[in-house]
């Protein structure tokens, strides 16, 4: 069946083939991951994107985050994607379990064990990679850059010849990375608190390009209350109904859409009327987790700004992350 397309949606992008995506998620803390990856189902669901793998980077007490990515997919038509986990990754402080990942893993069919029993997110992207074409792969990363320093690191092994410096050379063609703030933050972001070394590895040797979307774009997006017309079986709306957010849930009057920019960009691009584009630099990153714009060196580094005022980007985001899927549900 083809389900009408909503006038925002008809502003897509016609491209020859679709952004092949590794979704690299901590589905654990915000709700923003979930709406992030019900953004890139839409997105594959148009055809804009292919979704090749996700790995999670953030070690939850709950155990449920590769359980909450399992939902979404499954809830999409999309229940074989790999999903892998990094197992020594960084930690949430204070151990404060996640609101709505086991909730989902709990309330919803899926086929995922926990995140501690999950293949490992290291050998999910060398093998994702391995198999894809040179110059092909967009990486999307929407907090902690461990899995992005283990893949650096990583030495040739059954799954490829090439060390994870050469495969990145090889397979990647962009990084969107979903952290720091432009300008400086008086705190340093939180994905990038989570494991400031993995930062300073990925902004002084990723040998690609990294286009970098800080924390003051998605403070400006506030979605999800464009949810609560879509069913109540959609894991995604339980998610954000699960997330208290000042005093309501996200699904009430909506929150932060850091992560759904991040893969919006990721597939299409910074769209010249949706996003300014500040290059000819490169982002330092202190041993806090502080990051600060710097021209005094240019690498292939560049970070965005919402052109003008956030309404349609706003908009956009609402539109896709509440969009029906495409595919019908699998059943369990
Ligand atoms: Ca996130």
């Amino acid at each position: 069946m083809i389900r009408p397309l909503l006038p925002l949606l008809l502003a897509t992008v016609v491209q020859a083939a679709p952004v092949k995506v590794i979704f690299d998620t901590d589905m654990a803390n915000d709700c923003d991951d979930a709406g992030a990856l019900a953004v890139l189902h839409a997105l594959a669901d148009l055809g804009e994107a292919e979704i090749l793998a996700l790995v999670t980077n953030r070690k939850d007490p709950s155990n449920a985050s590769a359980a909450a990515c399992a939902v979404i997919n499954r809830w999409y038509g999309r229940p074989d994607l790999p999903v892998g986990t990094d197992k020594d990754g960084a930690k949430i402080r204070g151990g404060r379990p996640s609101s709505y990942a086991p909730v989902l893993r709990d309330e919803f069919p899926h086929a995922a064990k926990p995140d501690d029993q999950m293949p490992e997110a290291l050998t999910v992207l060398r093998r994702t990679l391995a198999a894809q074409p040179d110059g092909s792969v967009t990486y999307c990363s929407v907090g902690a850059l461990s899995n992005l320093e283990d893949l650096l690191r990583s030495n040739p092994d059954a799954l490829s010849p090439l060390s994870g410096l050469e495969l990145i050379e090889q397979k990647i063609r962009l990084t969107v990375l979903m952290g720091g703030g432009f300008p400086r933050t008086a705190n340093p972001e939180t994905n990038l608190k989570l494991d400031p070394a993995a930062v300073v590895t990925v902004v002084n040797e990723w040998p690609g390009p990294l286009l970098w979307q800080g924390y003051e774009v998605g403070a400006a997006l506030i979605t999800g209350a464009e949810l609560q017309a879509t069913p109540k079986d959609n894991p995604v709306r339980r998610a954000f109904e699960l997330r208290p957010h000042h005093g309501h849930t996200a699904l009430d009057f909506g929150k932060p859409s850091h992560d759904q920019a991040a893969v919006l960009l990721a597939v299409r691009g910074p769209q010249p009327e949706l996003w300014d584009v500040i290059d000819q630099g490169r982002v330092v990153c202190d041993s806090d987790g502080h990051t600060q714009w710097s021209r005094d060196w240019a690498k292939k580094h560049r970070y965005v700004k919402i052109k003008g005022s956030p309404r349609a980007l706003t908009a956009l985001i609402g539109e896709l992350m509440a969009a029906p899927p495409a595919r019908t549900a699998t059943k369990p």
